[in-house]
C-alpha cells in the first residue's frame, strides 16, 4: 500500500492556503495562551506553528531573524542593553549575541511553553538562550515595557500576528511605552506583516510610531514561509537614522541574508509599498 501523505495548511487569508508535506508531528500542546505545534516538513525542515500560523522554519528562519536583529543593531552605534518582546524561539537572541558590544539581551516572552518546546526541539534556533549574556523573563511584554523606563538601547518586537495575545503589541499605547522604555538615543523595530495582505495595519502602525518617534522607517525582506513572502519591519528611532549610517563601518559578522551592502537597500520601497505609508 502507498504511504499515506500528510499535509499541513496555514490559512493565510480567507481565500488562500499555504500547504506543505509533513513527515512527522514532533510535538503539539495547548498552552495557556495558544496552540503550539512543531512539525517536520519536507521542504523547510522543522517548523514552529502557533495558532495555525507558521512562526519559523529551520530552512528560512535566517531571513527573518537576521533582518529584525541586524538592521537595528547596526543602526545604533553602541547597543549594550537589548530587549526582545516575544520571540520565544530564541532566534532573535541568537542574532543579537553575534554583536560583541551587546552586554545583555533580555527575552521578554509571555508563553514559557514556547521557550521550552523550542529549547527541546529547535536547538538550532534556540541555542543562544543559555548564553551568559541572555536572560529570559516570562511576562507580558506590554506590562514589562510600561514598568521599565530609560533602560534599553534597542528593543525588538518579535510578535505573532495581530490577533489574540499580540493585538496590544500593534497599538499606539504600546509604542509610547516602548519610547519611554528606551534610553534617550534608543531605537526599536517591530515585525509588521505583509505589504500584500496587511496594508491597513502597516499604515496604522507606521503613523502611530511616526507620531511618537522623530525617525520612522519601513524596510522589507523576503521570508518564503510567511504570507506572500514579502514582509515588513518598522523602525522607530529617537536619534539614529538607518539611512544616515556609514555602512563602511559595519563589522562583518556571520550572516546569510544581511550584509552591509544591503543595509540601506532594504529601505528602498516598491511604489505600491511607498503608497501604503
Ligand atoms: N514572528 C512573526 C510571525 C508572523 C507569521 N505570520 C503568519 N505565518 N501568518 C515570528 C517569530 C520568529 N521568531
Amino acid at each position: 500500500m502507498a504511504e499515506m501523505e500528510l499535509w499541513f495548511t496555514e490559512q493565510q487569508t480567507p481565500d488562500l492556503g499555504f500547504t506543505c508535506k509533513i513527515t512527522k508531528t514532533i510535538y503539539t500542546a495547548k498552552t495557556k495562551y495558544q496552540d503550539l505545534a512543531i512539525l517536520e516538513t519536507k521542504q523547510f525542515g522543522k517548523m514552529l506553528v502557533l495558532d495555525g500560523a507558521v512562526q519559523t522554519t529551520i530552512v528560512d528562519e535566517f531571513c527573518y531573524h537576521e533582518l529584525i536583529a541586524h538592521v537595528p543593531l547596526f543602526t545604533h552605534p553602541n547597543p549594550k542593553k537589548v530587549a526582545v518582546i516575544g520571540g520565544g524561539d530564541g532566534g532573535v537572541i541568537r542574532e543579537i549575541l553575534k554583536h560583541e558590544e551587546v552586554e545583555k539581551a533580555y527575552l521578554i516572552e509571555i508563553d514559557q511553553e514556547v521557550i521550552e518546546a523550542s529549547k527541546k526541539y529547535l536547538p538550532e534556533i534556540s541555542c543562544a538562550l543559555d548564553d551568559k549574556r541572555a536572560e529570559v523573563i516570562i511576562t507580558d511584554g506590554i506590562k514589562f515595557v510600561s514598568e521599565n523606563k530609560n533602560m534599553f538601547d534597542v528593543i525588538i518586537v518579535d510578535s505573532t500576528d495581530p490577533v489574540g495575545p499580540a493585538v496590544g503589541l500593534f497599538e499606539s499605547n504600546f509604542y509610547q511605552a516602548v519610547y519611554e522604555c528606551l534610553k534617550e538615543d534608543g531605537l526599536f523595530v517591530a515585525q509588521t506583516e505583509s505589504p500584500f495582505y496587511d496594508q491597513d495595519l502597516i499604515r496604522n502602525v507606521f503613523h502611530s510610531i511616526k507620531s511618537i518617534f522623530p525617525i520612522t522607517r519601513l524596510y522589507l525582506g523576503f521570508i518564503p514561509t510567511y504570507p506572500s513572502g514579502l514582509w515588513s519591519f518598522t523602525m522607530g528611532s529617537k536619534k539614529y537614522d538607518p539611512l544616515e549610517i556609514d555602512v563602511s563601518k559595519i563589522k562583518r559578522i556571520d550572516t546569510r541574508y544581511y550584509n552591509p551592502e544591503l543595509h540601506k537597500a532594504l529601505f528602498a520601497l516598491p511604489t505600491f509599498v511607498q503608497k501604503i505609508i
